[in-house]
């Protein structure tokens, strides 16, 4: 079957962005950009260091406190409103570079079109929070008034992971361009391609240098250096927990705002009065979507004990059906994991799981033909697990369902709180008393009934517990970019 042509920007070694120019790295070193469905070389990315670190964060302060401090809101909407067109324009090609980068079927990034156009349009709407146009001067006495209103953080790391980050990197450039902070971002090294092509496309469309900057490289190298940097005033993280940490104990420096959005061991709830036509295929998308690899990923499925065994017999079912492959392929659902690390992580995981609950369905590495050249692995389901089991606890991040059976509502709320995490959560019933108590009950940022991982820009999610802080979406998001600041006049 004939596939996309790979595009021109996926070749070479691309640069870094700072200060609008694409310039080489201080290390003079490159990382290989593999595509995780064939394990063959795309291109390179350079590898960044404290000292690019320190240049971009040299670039975004000059632009924060020069021509770009002087955008109006109504400057920033129409700019937000210019990329939103150029990144609708070259959709076709972000999606086939996020497919060859990180392995999500074509049929999953196309997707994310109208999504982003809606997301995009959203922080367009929001340019107003900041500055003058919603500060509130008041009367406070006779002769004196106060004026309050919302400014910019100033400059934000965004370090993001490589799941999704064609998505991912408009958490940090929304906010940025809506408020009139300045943003450097550090993509995964595991798949920085898409936000180079969006940054590039970005500049081309008018966002002033300076605004956006992007230092590719590792985590301990660039992730570490903005984490640390004075000169940095909020990041923003989605990745693991233990990443998470090292940041919070870093940003220590300059006491940095942030924002993290980490994992989670979401439960989903299926109640025995649920319509299984539509819980099964909800949940088992809800865990097998990007072949595990989303934060919010359904990944306990907790079933009421008198359909347990029906519903582990038609969620397996439904597994076998879901065709894997290279992404490219049209039909295919479900692609590779990123990959070897991630691949050596998921398959352990699949052999403890194999020890210590039934196996239902998958625990393999596909490794026929041309899928044995890339890091494909069966949509997995175990059965009978238990909560204290380790494939119930600890996030895997591939396509591995465990099932886990309850009898009351309140032993499902109890096991589904029964973990260190609280991004997430999902509940399938038809009595919408249940449906209300339990989503109540579930101690997460997010609560799914009936279906499961819709988000709404202008209504966002976010976690709590280990699963982090902080809001994705929404005016909160926004507000996040921005501090509130009295001024009291004295008038006499
Ligand atoms: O994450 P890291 P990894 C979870 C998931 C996955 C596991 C490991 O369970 O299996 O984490 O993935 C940068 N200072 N999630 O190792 O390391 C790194 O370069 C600053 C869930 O890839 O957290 C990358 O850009 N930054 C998650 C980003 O952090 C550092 C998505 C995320 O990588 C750094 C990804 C450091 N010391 C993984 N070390 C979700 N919530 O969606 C690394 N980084």
């Amino acid at each position: 079957m004939s596939q996309p042509t790979i595009p021109a920007f996926v070749q070479g070694t691309k640069q870094l962005l700072i200060g609008g120019q694409w310039v080489a790295s201080s290390t003079g070193q490159h990382i290989d950009a593999i595509n995780p469905a064939n394990g063959e070389l795309l291109c390179r990315i350079a590898q960044g260091n404290a000292q690019d670190v320190d240049r971009a964060v040299a670039a975004a302060r000059k632009a924060f406190e020069g021509p770009w401090s002087r955008f109006t809101a109504h400057e920033r909407r129409k700019l937000l409103l210019k990329v939103h067109d150029a990144i609708m324009d070259n959709f076709e090609e972000l999606a086939l570079i996020e497919t060859l980068d990180m392995g999500a079927p074509l049929a999953r990034t196309r997707g994310y079109k109208e999504w982003l156009s809606q997301l995009l349009q959203f922080y367009a709407s929001q340019t107003g929070l900041a500055g003058s146009v919603t500060g509130t001067p008041m009367s406070i006495a006779p002769n004196f008034m106060a004026l309050k209103h919302q400014v910019p953080v100033g400059v934000v790391g965004g370090i993001i992971p490589w799941n999704g980050p064609l998505m991912g990197l408009w958490w940090i450039y929304g906010p940025a361009l809506a408020t009139g902070c300045t943003a450097v971002l550090k993509p995964a090294e595991d798949a920085s391609l898409s936000s180079l092509r969006v940054s590039e496309l970005m500049m081309e469309a008018g966002v002033p240098e300076g605004v956006i900057n992007v230092v590719t490289g590792y985590g301990k190298d660039v992730g570490q250096a903005l984490s640390e940097h004075m000169g940095v005033d909020r990041v923003a993280f989605t990745g693991s927990v233990g990443t998470a940490q090292a940041i919070v104990r870093a940003s220590a420096g300059n006491l940095k705002r942030l924002q993290l959005e980490l994992g989670g061991k979401s439960p989903d709830i299926v109640l025995a009065d649920a319509d299984l036509d539509k819980a099964v295929p909800g949940a088992a998308m809800g865990v097998f979507s990007n072949t595990g690899q989303v934060c919010v990923a359904g990944t306990r499925i907790l079933v009421q004990r008198a359909i347990h065994d029906e519903f582990v017999q038609r969620l397996a079912a439904f597994a076998k059906t879901i065709k894997i492959g290279d992404g490219r392929e049209s039909g295919v659902q479900i692609g590779p994991l990123i990959s070897q690390r991630q691949l050596d992580r998921v398959m352990h995981y699949m052999d403890i799981g194999g020890k210590e609950a039934q196996l239902v369905h998958g625990g393999q590495r596909l490794t026929g033909g041309e899928l044995g050249k890339g890091f494909f692995v069966e949509p997995t389901v175990f059965a009978n697990v238990r909560n204290d089991m380790t494939i119930a606890r600890e996030e895997i991040f591939g396509p591995v369902a465990s099932v886990i059976p309850f009898d009351t509502v309140e032993d499902a709320l109890r096991l589904a709180n029964d973990t260190p995490y609280g991004l997430a959560g999902g509940v399938w019933t038809q009595n919408l008393g249940t449906a209300h108590k339990v989503s109540q009950g579930i101690r997460s940022g997010t609560v799914w009934v009936n279906c499961y991982g819709v988000i709404d820009p202008a209504t966002g999610f976010g976690g709590t517990k280990m699963s982090g802080y902080g809001w994705k979406g929404g005016k909160e998001h926004v507000e996040s970019f921005l501090y509130p600041k009295a001024t009291y006049f004295n008038l006499v």
